[in-house]
């Protein structure tokens, strides 16, 4: 489904083998070093989801190769599997022969049963390849805006466990956020509490 020009959402994409090794996969990046943090704004503000990185750190409002907001040490490496894998979802929900750069950032959070995430954009790469973006366990209200500004109009999408959505061309620089999440929603299968979402970016950035 085309929820906007380049907005493009996949509902139930992952296979199951999949859902199980990307949260088995989460869980190992979760750990120390550079493991999961909680996010401070320059503001004085916490993020609610907290957040694991690979490949590049994202910390308020640019990236570096250390937790520099966490416990210093080197970020942990993007592996090579899940560019392919953020390829495969791009060709999937763009036009057949869809092209992109190589994925070498994921932005991991994760939400428990009272977090969000405001209205913000994702601006800080230096490419305008499509952000693909994957669910896992609760299921949440993903708010999708417009370019201009934080307000309305906007589409309120629902994300489930295994949905795909790719950000791509006019959405890139979409506003966003995740007003709300519904606890005790995740498959119980999956043996998750709360809800991850794994975002795959391109940087941009000289290696
Ligand atoms: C989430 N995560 O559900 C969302 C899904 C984030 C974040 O917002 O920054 O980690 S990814 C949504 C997204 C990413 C890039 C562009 C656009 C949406 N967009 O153009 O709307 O936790
Ligand atoms: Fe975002």
């Amino acid at each position: 489904t085309e929820v906007a020009p380049g907005a493009v959402h996949l509902p139930d994409w992952l296979d199951a083998g999949l859902r199980r090794e990307l949260l088995e996969a989460c869980r190992s990046w979760a750990r120390p070093p550079a493991g999961l943090r909680t996010v401070r704004t320059p503001g004085g503000g916490t993020m609610t989801s907290r957040q694991v990185c690979l490949g590049w750190h994202w910390y308020p409002y640019r990236y570096a190769r250390t937790a520099v907001d966490g416990d210093g040490t080197p970020v942990k490496p993007f592996p090579a599997w899940l560019g392919e894998l953020g390829r495969r979802a791009v060709t999937d929900a763009l036009s057949a022969g869809a092209v992109t750069a190589a994925y070498d950032i994921a932005l991991i959070n994760f939400y428990g049963a009272d977090a969000r995430m405001g209205m913000h954009r994702d601006g800080d790469e230096r490419s305008d390849a499509p952000v693909v973006s994957l669910s896992l366990g609760d299921t949440c209200v993903f708010r999708f805006g417009n370019a201009e500004s934080r307000t309305k109009p906007y589409t309120d999408v629902e994300l489930r466990s295994g949905d795909l959505f790719v950000f791509g061309g006019a959405s890139r620089l979409a506003y966003h956020g995740v007003p709300r999440v519904y606890a005790g929603t995740a498959p119980p299968e999956l043996g998750l509490s709360g809800r991850l979402n794994i975002t795959l970016r391109v940087s941009g950035f000289p290696a």
